[in-house]
């Protein structure tokens, strides 16, 4: 497991699914960076930071939402180390990306070596693993030959299968159980058996909560990171997560603006 030493202050945030639909999203998340650069010592951004990634290749001629949002990216990266992880909207995110806003790629899972100790950090979306057909979507998407055939087609065709697997996704989770789109107990128990790390953030689930486990006798602690959403939903929902000498700590949006 790749291990990145953040002492000082590190600010978590995920599942902001910013597109050309979330202005007043993007909008929340250049503030939350703008504060970031100022507070913290680096950034973690573990997945779905965009509703859609279909190439990095998107960046070379950005629409005006992307720019915006790549141009704070760049900005906080020239003041603290920014991390991008993928998420199950954003697994193309890639180095073309991460090199033009000045930002690393999160290995999965990432082991930090905190101010709190160590933590592991991850998606969350590959413990779901009660939606059967979601990990079947996730093992076809994964597979570096169906991403390389997939980067190969044109920009308007990426958008296309884009829309329709959103729209095929949307209309596949109004049948599917709470249950079966959270995580499997057994697979979060199993990755704190197999890497004795005792504290695991993940974001996915937009189910944000603290949770005290039980694993073989030893006290572990699960961590979800909120999604984000100030275009659709009243009050705006977001939030972060600070990790520093103090422990974890969330942060909402609402209290927080
Ligand atoms: O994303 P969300 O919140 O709706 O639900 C997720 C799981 N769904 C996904 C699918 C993505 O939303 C698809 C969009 C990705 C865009 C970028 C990639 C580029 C295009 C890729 C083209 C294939 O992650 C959902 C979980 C839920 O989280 C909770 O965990 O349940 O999983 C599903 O719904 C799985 C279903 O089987 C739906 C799969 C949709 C895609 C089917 C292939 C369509 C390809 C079109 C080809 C012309
Ligand atoms: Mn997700």
């Amino acid at each position: 497991m790749i291990k990145i030493a953040l002492p000082g202050p590190i600010w978590l945030a995920s599942d902001l699914h910013l597109g050309p639909a979330t202005p007043a999203t993007s909008g929340a998340f250049l503030a939350f960076l703008e504060a970031a650069r100022q507070e913290a010592a680096a950034l973690l951004l573990p997945g779905d930071i965009f509703d859609a990634w279909i190439g990095d290749d998107v960046i070379r001629a950005a629409p005006p939402w992307l720019a915006t949002v790549l141009t704070a990216l760049r900005d906080t990266s020239a003041r603290i180390p920014v991390w991008l992880g993928r998420g199950n909207r954003d697994f193309l995110i890639g180095e073309e990306l991460a090199t033009a806003v000045g930002a690393k790629l999160l290995p999965e899972p990432a082991l930090l070596q905190t101010d709190a100790g160590p933590v592991l950090l991850t998606h969350g979306d590959e413990f779901c693993t009660d939606d059967a057909a979601y990990q079947q979507f996730r093992k076809m998407v994964r597979n570096p030959q169906w991403q390389a055939e997939f980067l190969a087609k044109t920009i308007p065709e990426r958008l296309a299968m884009a829309q329709q697997a959103r729209g095929e996704s949307q209309a596949a989770n109004q049948t599917k159980s709470m249950e079966i789109m959270d995580v499997n107990g057994a697979a979060i128990e199993a990755i704190f058996r197999d890497s004795g790390v005792p504290v695991l953030v993940h974001g996915h689930t937009h189910r944000p909560a603290r949770h005290v486990l039980d694993v073989d006798g030893k006290k572990r602690e699960r961590w979800v990171l909120p999604d984000w959403d100030c275009d659709h939903v009243s009050p705006p929902r977001g939030g972060w997560l600070i990790i520093d000498s103090d422990g974890l700590t969330f942060y909402d949006l609402e209290t927080e603006s």
